[in-house]
């Protein structure tokens, strides 16, 4: 998530303008909050205006939210809140004054700014003040719970409060069945008292949404796309139809390692994989699950983990040397507080490295002084890693709670791909400074994670000595197959789930279950004990409570693929997709800053065009990357029965298989 997603940069209508005529427009009662449109104003001088406003407006609002994301209490709650208000109350009365241009003939560009306009909103604000005032207060103190949730457990002396960070590392490394089930289902709870919020904040917004000319919220999220929103619904079925083989090969193969680890416990019935067992609380990324699914233990080290972990022992031992004397408890703490911070920028100077080893700028001074790299130790803050534009002029910022594992690695990349675009796009009017569409802005720092071969890794220091053998290529396969291709039925459920939620056909008494249905068919992954409508599951995900859309990353591991491959093509790589790094690829770089650089200034096809030569998204190259592993995982399967059953839970109607 980031701000400019939450607020400007969302959904589209590709709606056409209605046809108005061109009479002139009786003039509009003042609104509080809103800057009056002089009389007269053309459709260009609106837009500039807009755009004028907004540049102005911006930063106080992302301070407010900035504040409230790294420092939560009740009083940064208050202002985050009261500054979305404030500026989705203005973003009405800027969609209000537009609709006088409907109808007109207008300079291309000027349309396309009035169009992004309509589709800046992910939570369309309702035209009630009262209701609106709800909404942003709802919103912000969602974000806040699962900012500040924490699990706590024992009684007494012995009690004690884990938090997101401490259980997801239980996942990472902790194989004891039991201890994986207690810490997921501990994070699960902090999501239950959600549940009342979150019926509101849909009645809320799907009025903000029917206020706006949308049937619902997930109409006008999915009217972001340069198309209808019966079309990208059938384009991300179409996409995922393209890409379901190669995950049910894995999901097999998945199956069968977790019933060698945990015998019958492996799985649950259905064919489906343990939620708890994955390696990951949401089962989105099973890159964890290294240990129990690496094909060829012996063939070569791709243990980042172990070389951050390394890099970071090194960073605390400089720090305790820095200290004279015997150190005591605190200072201790404050050393180890200093090493964090100073592996994390580490990393983060590693994954700056490769965006200028492509001819891209280094990141400001501002950018150090001002990102959050750790989690702080005296207060509660968002720790879900996220990219910051601050004020369309320089000030960016990443916000993480980074640790020495690969994952953070990885996730550090992908959000200096959302900087980068920031700092490509910023020179274009602000309507203009967003992602093609938003995949676009999830997929440029994983198209750069798609670059790190373990040769690259290896020149870096973070892998150990490769090797060239046909088992050295299935496991390195492996290794991103645990990350992208285990993504992407979860990128897809997450929005399924909403935009049933929204358009009301999943009621506030069946969430729970619905989520659990859709994880079923999508995934193959349910929970071992009953999930019932005492819990929220889908709160305890960060952009739920967040209320981020998530097609977004279904569509970014797609395109991520495409973009991939073209910058591949344009370094002159010859071989084999998998093996191309484009690494110090001056050209490779131009071409990727180039397609950010045009920000959302034209329809994303257009862009797609002049980036790969297509205008449609497509998952072959997906297949082409993974073409060696998928061969093999067949060869592993052969004689199991793959697939599962998707059985809905107890009272719900009969089983839907997914063959
Ligand atoms: O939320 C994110 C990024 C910030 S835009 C860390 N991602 C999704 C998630 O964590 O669920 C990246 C991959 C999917
Ligand atoms: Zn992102």
């Amino acid at each position: 998530m980031k701000p400019r997603h939450l607020l400007l940069a969302v959904a589209v209508t590709a709606a056409v303008l209605a046809i108005a005529g061109c009479k002139k427009q009786p003039a509009e009662p003042a609104q509080p909050g809103v800057t009056a449109a002089p009389e007269g104003e053309t459709a260009d001088e609106f837009v500039a205006r807009v755009n004028d406003e907004i540049r102005k407006g911006y930063p106080e609002l992302t301070s407010a939210q900035w504040l409230s994301s790294t420092f939560i209490n009740d009083d940064s709650e208050r202002v985050s809140a009261k500054a979305n208000e404030r500026f989705l109350t203005q973003l009405r009365g800027w969609i209000e004054q537009s609709r006088k241009y409907e109808g007109q003939e207008l300079k291309p560009d000027t349309a396309r700014a009035i169009l992004l306009l309509k589709q800046q909103a992910a939570m369309p604000p309702p035209k009630d003040p009262a209701k609106l005032e709800e909404l942003t207060t709802l919103a912000t103190r969602m974000e806040g719970m699962f900012g500040k949730g924490e699990y706590c457990h024992g009684e007494g002396t012995a009690r004690q409060c884990s938090k997101l960070g401490d259980l997801e590392d239980i996942l990472r490394s902790n194989r004891d069945y039991d201890a994986q089930l207690d810490a997921w289902k501990g994070w699960h709870t902090i999501a239950q008292p959600m549940r009342k919020d979150y019926v509101r904040f849909v009645e809320l917004v799907n009025t903000g949404a029917r206020d706006m000319g949308y049937a619902d919220t997930g109409e006008l999220w999915r009217s972001g796309y340069d198309m209808t929103p019966a079309e990208i619904a059938a384009e991300t079925d179409r996409l995922w139809g393209q890409v379901k083989p190669l995950y049910e090969q894995l999901h097999c193969y998945a199956r069968t390692q977790l019933q060698a680890k945990y015998g019958d416990r492996g799985t649950v019935p259905g064919a489906m994989l343990p939620a708890h067992l994955l390696g990951n609380m949401w089962q989105q990324d099973w890159s964890n699950l290294w240990d129990m699914m690496a094909p060829y233990p012996n063939a070569g080290d791709l243990n980042v983990s172990a070389k951050l972990n390394d890099l970071a022992t090194q960073d605390y031992n400089l720090a305790l040397a820095q200290h004279d004397g015997s150190p005591t408890a605190e200072d201790l703490a404050d050393m180890r507080q200093a090493g964090r911070l100073a592996t994390a920028k580490h990393m983060t100077e590693r994954a700056q490295d490769f965006y200028t080893s492509l001819g891209m700028q280094k990141l400001p001074a501002s950018y150090w002084d001002r990102t959050q790299f750790i989690q702080p130790r005296d207060r509660d803050v968002v720790c879900h890693a996220s990219a910051w534009d601050m004020d369309m002029a320089g000030d960016v910022r990443t916000k993480m709670c980074i640790k020495p594992n690969e994952e953070d690695f990885t996730t550090i990349y992908h959000e200096l791909g959302h900087v980068y675009y920031y700092l490509a796009y910023n020179k274009l009017p602000p309507l203009f400074q967003t992602g093609a569409h938003d995949g676009f802005h999830e997929a440029i720092g994983d198209t750069i994670v798609l670059a790190m071969t373990p040769q690259y890794l290896q020149s870096i220091g973070l892998m150990g000595e490769q090797q060239q053998s046909e088992q050295a290529l299935i496991n390195s396969q492996m290794r991103m197959a645990l990350a992208k291709v285990s993504f992407l039925p979860f990128g897809l459920m997450i929005d399924r789930w909403r935009w049933g939620v929204f358009d009301g056909s999943i009621k506030p008494e069946n969430y729970n279950q619905a989520w659990w249905e859709l994880k079923a068919k999508y995934q193959g992954v349910a929970p071992t004990t009953a999930r019932g409508e005492e819990f929220f599951d889908p709160g305890a995900k960060y952009h739920v409570p967040a209320n981020t859309p998530y097609t977004r990353y279904f569509l970014s591991h797609i395109l991520q693929f495409q973009f991939y491959k073209a910058l591949c093509d344009t370094a002159g790589f010859k071989g084999p997709l998998h093996e191309c790094s484009f690494y110090g690829n001056k050209e490779a770089g131009a071409k990727f800053q180039a397609m950010l650089a045009r920000g959302a200034s034209q329809p994303w096809q257009a862009t797609l065009k002049e980036m790969t030569g297509s205008d449609k998204m497509d998952g072959a190259p997906v297949l082409e990357y993974f073409a060696p592993l998928q061969d093999w995982l067949k060869k592993q399967n052969e004689g199991k029965t793959c697939g599962w059953n998707a059985r809905p839970m107890a009272a719900a109607p009969a089983a839907a298989s997914t063959k």
